[in-house]
């Protein structure tokens, strides 16, 4: 996902908060749901992903997933439900518990790619 920290930094608060990278999945879903009904077809995710090779699996994949109400299509509310990986990565980043990223620890979690990463900075107490 190619996300940078000021576009998720909506409120230029120099931190991303939760709610703000939450904004940012609500936006993208915005803006795959091209005819804007609130729910995403196998359509208009094949849409958004460019109809290539492989697509089609991987959008039906998803959506027998993600589609918890088996009604064909995916709504915000059960890409919320699935993604719960959204709110670990962010407490991950959020390296001081502040409750929003700064932008040094957005960038240290985009660079880091699994543990093992830090090691002199640690502080143990
Ligand atoms: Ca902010
Ligand atoms: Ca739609
Ligand atoms: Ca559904």
């Amino acid at each position: 996902m190619g996300q940078d920290f000021t576009t998720l930094d909506t409120d230029n608060s120099g931190e991303i908060t939760l709610a703000e990278m939450e904004a940012a999945r609500a936006a993208s879903f915005a803006q795959i749901d091209a005819d804007g009904d609130g729910s995403l077809t196998a359509e208009e995710l094949l849409e958004s992903a460019g109809h290539e090779g492989r697509a089609e699996r991987r959008v039906q994949k998803m959506i027998r997933w993600m589609d918890e109400n088996e009604n064909g299509t995916v709504e915000l509310a059960e890409m919320s439900a699935k993604d719960k990986r959204l709110e670990k990565r962010f407490s991950r980043m959020d390296a001081d518990a502040s409750g929003g990223i700064s932008e040094a620890e957005f960038s240290d979690g985009q660079g880091c790619r699994g543990k093992g990463h830090r090691d002199k900075n640690e502080q143990k107490t």
